[in-house]
């Protein structure tokens, strides 16, 4: 499970040879080391035990084999070649409905139907309500728009403090899901929103602390983060996160000047 953060510090770019695809047992994952969906799938990786080449992409510089596999140049792929072909699956939530269905190990729903239909509602829903607010509070250009923005990303948490299994550890209950998967790279990723914005989580939303707290001490979730303690990997992620909003503004700025 262990990742070589050399290669994660040398990111595949535009102009770079194909690395080899791998096979249906042992796919290649391509990903970056900052992306919350990417995290999303390299944890499920870990969790189902799959065996896995973590391939290292630039976004900024996308290598040209890149789209051939996904035409959107996304992280997380999933790619390998079976029968002389090759195979790829993208988007990080179908890309771990693939992983819990196609291989072995534990598995990551619940038995029971409704709760797994659940497990699944929940991701939803996050993805409606949580996913956008945190974007919206990161990408604020101005203080009615961070107030705006705080305050959604208030509401959300405050949302999944009461649809989190109470009894936990995970989101849940007992056992760790597709559902923890899916949304602690974004729960863990709140660390950041204080350095770089100044925005802090309500006061009050316990459950959400304590089971960002469990998905941070499992040795998947330690294993999709480069490097593995929790303050250095936040440290280097507000880095690339001021980069991005930088990145934002300025084009934001050219826009404006051009009209
Ligand atoms: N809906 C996609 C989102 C993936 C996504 O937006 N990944 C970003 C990095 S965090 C990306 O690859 N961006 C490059 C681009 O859009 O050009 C998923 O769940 O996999």
């Amino acid at each position: 499970m262990a990742t070589e953060t050399a290669a994660a510090d040398a990111p595949l770019a535009t102009g770079s040879a194909r690395p080899p695809l791998g096979s249906a047992t042992k796919p290649t994952f391509i990903t970056t080391t900052s992306c919350p969906y990417a995290q999303r799938s390299w944890i499920a990786l870990n969790e189902k035990g799959v065996e896995y080449e973590p391939v290292f992409v630039d976004l900024k510089s996308k290598p040209e084999w890149f789209f051939p596999l996904n035409p959107y140049g996304r992280v997380p792929t999933l790619a390998w070649q079976e029968g002389g072909e090759d195979r790829s699956l993208y988007e990080s939530l179908v890309v771990n409905e693939y992983v819990e269905d196609g291989f072995d190990g534990p598995s990551l729903l619940p038995a029971n139907p409704l709760a797994r239909a659940r497990a699944r509602l929940l991701i939803d829903q996050f993805g409606a309500k949580f996913s956008p607010a945190f974007g919206r509070v990161m990408f604020a250009t101005d203080a009615p728009e961070a107030a705006a923005a705080a305050s959604a990303l208030d509401e959300a948490i405050r949302w999944l403090d009461g649809a989190l299994d109470p009894s936990g550890p995970y989101a849940c209950g007992d056992a760790f899901t597709l559902a923890d998967c899916a949304l602690a790279p974004f729960a863990i990723r709140l660390g950041v929103l204080g350095p770089l914005c100044g925005y802090e989580p309500p006061a009050g939303a316990a459950r959400v602390a304590a089971w960002r707290e469990a998905c941070l001490a499992r040795p998947s979730v330690r294993a999709s983060m480069v490097p593995s303690d929790p303050q250095a990997y936040l440290d280097k992620m507000l880095d690339t996160y001021k980069s991005y909003v930088a990145d934002r503004k300025a084009a934001a700025a050219a826009a404006a000047a051009k009209k």
